[in-house]
């Protein structure tokens, strides 16, 4: 009964992931997997081969090289036993406990696209990593932020400390710029490219200074950033947290910089308020505004949190 307790939170709860195999020459990414789903959970049915004393790599390689015949590979990481399946298993009746063991899909060949991408991978620490936005890309260095909420979230803007210029023209917001160990902004063309894989959340963490201080987050279940055509225009739907809405007023919106004003209203928003964003006529959250202003509207307000006279001390924007 505590089995398949067990086994329904995850079949009910299960995330999908993606998992990697890196040797020497390869990386494997696995398609479609249930992160978590049956995790703890081993099926017997559809065994096709059990090998001990391998590592989780070498049961993944051999599954792969199996080509059509291996769907699904359980791993247990303390009796390091492999085993491959000839069918993804989706049915609870072939399962039973067994501690340790976790459960993949079949892999296939590419590099990491997210930082969701690299924690199904296997590393599962909050740092810097390289990711692949899309194929033509090169790769890009980015915090993967793997505590929040799960982790494989992937930053694209930082503020810690204000020891980077945010109030720069459309081609840095465009390339990127700061230092990903401190601050920085990912860049509105991975941004893009990013929301293009499709399915994502947007979450934005705020630490509002107080007194008392104060930790907020907003989140939204959809959103995309256009590409540069589009004026990179967002759309953003599906707010739950409690930062308050304050990026909905920016949904439909253009990017705009010092250089290029795209907003809805006679002034250059960007000018006026410091900042480079998806301005309105002119804005409910301005992040990109400078650190620690307290004149109105210039700093990085978060008006549904603390208004426009406060300029959050930490931000961090983020998709997964
Ligand atoms: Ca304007």
């Amino acid at each position: 009964m505590a089995v398949y307790s067990v086994l329904f939170f995850f079949l009910t709860f299960g995330i999908t992931i993606h998992f990697c195999v890196v040797t020497a020459s390869e990386t494997y990414f696995c398609e479609n997997v249930k992160c978590s789903n049956l995790e703890n959970q081993i099926c017997k049915n559809y065994s096709i081969w059990t090998l001990t004393g391998i590592r989780k790599s070498q049961c993944f390689l051999k599954c792969v090289r199996d080509n059509e015949i291996c769907q699904s590979v359980f791993y247990n990481d303390e009796s390091m036993k492999c085993q491959g399946h000839s069918s993804v298993l989706t049915s609870q009746d072939d399962c039973r406990f067994e501690e340790g063991t976790r459960y993949y899909y079949k892999c296939t060949a590419r590099r990491p696209q997210n930082c969701q991408d690299i924690f199904c991978s296997g590393q599962t620490t909050t740092a810097i990593y390289t990711i692949y936005p899309d194929e033509n890309t090169n790769g890009a260095n980015v915090r993967c932020d793997m505590d929040t909420d799960g982790g494989g979230w992937t930053v694209f803007q930082r503020r810690v400390d204000g020891s980077i210029d945010f109030y720069r023209k459309w081609d840095d917001y465009k390339s990127g710029f700061g230092n990903t160990n401190t601050e920085y902004w990912l860049g509105l063309d991975n941004i893009h490219k990013l929301t293009a894989q499709g399915n994502k959340t947007l979450r934005v963490d705020l630490i509002s200074p107080g007194p008392p201080q104060r930790s907020a987050y907003a989140s939204y279940s959809s959103v995309t950033v256009g590409d540069e055509n589009s004026k990179y225009i967002l759309r953003v739907a599906g707010y739950s947290g409690d930062a308050g809405d304050s990026m909905s007023e920016h949904n439909n919106m253009f990017f705009s910089t010092q250089d290029k004003d795209n907003d809805r209203r006679n002034i250059s928003c960007a000018a006026t308020y410091f900042g480079a964003w998806w301005y309105n006529a002119c804005h409910a959250a301005n992040l990109n505004g400078l650190y620690g202003s307290t004149s109105f509207g210039r700093g990085m307000n978060w008006n549904t949190l603390s208004g426009r006279y406060v300029s959050m001390t930490f931000t961090e924007m983020k998709l997964r």
